[in-house]
């Protein structure tokens, strides 16, 4: 594939109709750029990662109560923890540390064969895939808090940027050198020339192995492998990485047109008049995208996309399920640290 998917769109140069897979036509992109992926591997290849599960009974889970598996500093653990927030649900918390590639552990892979957080765990059953949980959690505790009510008219434009959050390419942007950009710690310095995702293609390859009478764990290594490497090609090819910064601005002026003409400017949100799961998937975006420096390359310091942002950053349900969470060094360095020396004397093995 060339380029991200589209199905039924125009091409944005001459309206050419466009099969999925495409968000130009070939006369219209530059040949450098024809073969780069643009979006996440989630977004674009249901075949390479298994499907999302919905309150599936597992053995391996917690039996009784709300579990949350995530990440602190993890986008798509932001959002659910932020759904969880606006839910007013209490749920208990199993940070698992990336870093330290506990998304690999097998007493983690057994409940999340994607080797990816966030998992939700209800009464010993697996939710997975970070909208489809947010949208468990809405169906199942929304009504009663009366929370993400939409009208149905509402709802599929919900939906659309929902799916437009979701499709752009965070983790490249977050991995990729960005020429005159500074990542902040703990980002800066993984990065370099997709050494980070080579070191987890290395992982994986020694775990197939270890593992290799395991059907379970092999088939879930070796899918992860697949997606790692399909997405560490977006690291490391020439022009990529400038390829996704255009393609992510060409949906932030999407984003600005649909704020102008939107709910947002009659005082409501992004795409209904309350708050919606199209907030909650912009909030940790736009939070993610100003951490990392990028905001002066993709939108206007004074303009409605940040009077946007500081709206979402200023809801309680932000700053409890986000903001709190960002505390690198509690929330993430300290945790590591007392892992690491609980597993030097011995005390601490398998997650
Ligand atoms: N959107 C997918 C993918 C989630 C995802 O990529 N999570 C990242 C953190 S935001 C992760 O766990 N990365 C660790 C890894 O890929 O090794 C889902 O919700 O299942």
């Amino acid at each position: 594939m060339w380029a991200s998917q589209a199905g039924g769109a125009l091409c944005g140069c001459c309206r050419y109709l466009l099969s999925a897979g495409y968000i130009s036509c070939l006369c219209c992109v530059d040949p450098l750029v024809a073969d780069l992926r643009l979006k996440p591997v989630y977004a674009t290849d249901p075949a390479l990662v298994d499907a999302p599960l919905t309150d599936v009974p597992n053995q391996w889970a917690p039996a009784k109560g709300i579990h949350l598996y995530h990440f602190p500093l993890s986008l798509d653990s932001q959002k659910v923890r932020q759904g969880l927030e606006e839910l007013g649900v209490k749920w208990h918390s199993h940070v698992i540390l990336l870093p330290l590639q506990q998304q690999f552990s097998p007493s983690y892979v057994r409940i999340n064969s994607r080797c990816v957080v966030p998992t939700l765990v209800i009464d010993g059953n697996v939710s997975t895939d970070t909208i489809n949980i947010l949208n468990t959690l809405a169906s199942r505790f929304g009504p009663t808090n009366k929370c993400f009510e939409t009208s149905e008219e509402e709802g599929a434009c919900v939906n659309d940027w929902v799916d437009r959050a979701a499709d752009l390419f965070i983790e490249a942007l977050t991995y990729g050198e960005i020429e005159g950009v500074k990542k902040p710690f703990p980002i800066g310095g993984a990065s370099k020339g997709g050494s980070y995702h080579q070191k987890k293609v290395e992982l994986l390859s020694g775990l197939i192995e270890t593992y290799k009478n395991d059907p379970t764990l092999r088939a879930a290594y070796e899918k992860k492998r697949a997606v790692i490497e399909a997405t560490q090609g977006a690291m490391v090819t020439a022009g990529q990485i400038s390829a996704i910064i255009t393609a992510t601005k060409a949906e932030l002026v999407e984003l600005q047109t649909q704020l102008q003409t939107g709910p947002f400017n009659k005082g409501g949100w992004l795409a209904s008049d309350t708050f919606s799961l199209a907030d909650i998937q912009w909030g940790a975006v736009l939070y993610r995208l100003r951490w990392l420096g990028l905001q002066p390359l993709l939108w206007e310091e004074d303009s409605i996309i940040s009077a946007y942002a500081e709206k979402l950053f200023a809801r309680d349900s932000f700053q409890k399920g986000v903001v709190q969470w960002s505390k690198v060094g509690r929330k993430v360095v300290l945790p590591a640290i007392r892992y690491k020396l609980l597993k030097a004397i011995g005390l601490m093995r398998d997650l």
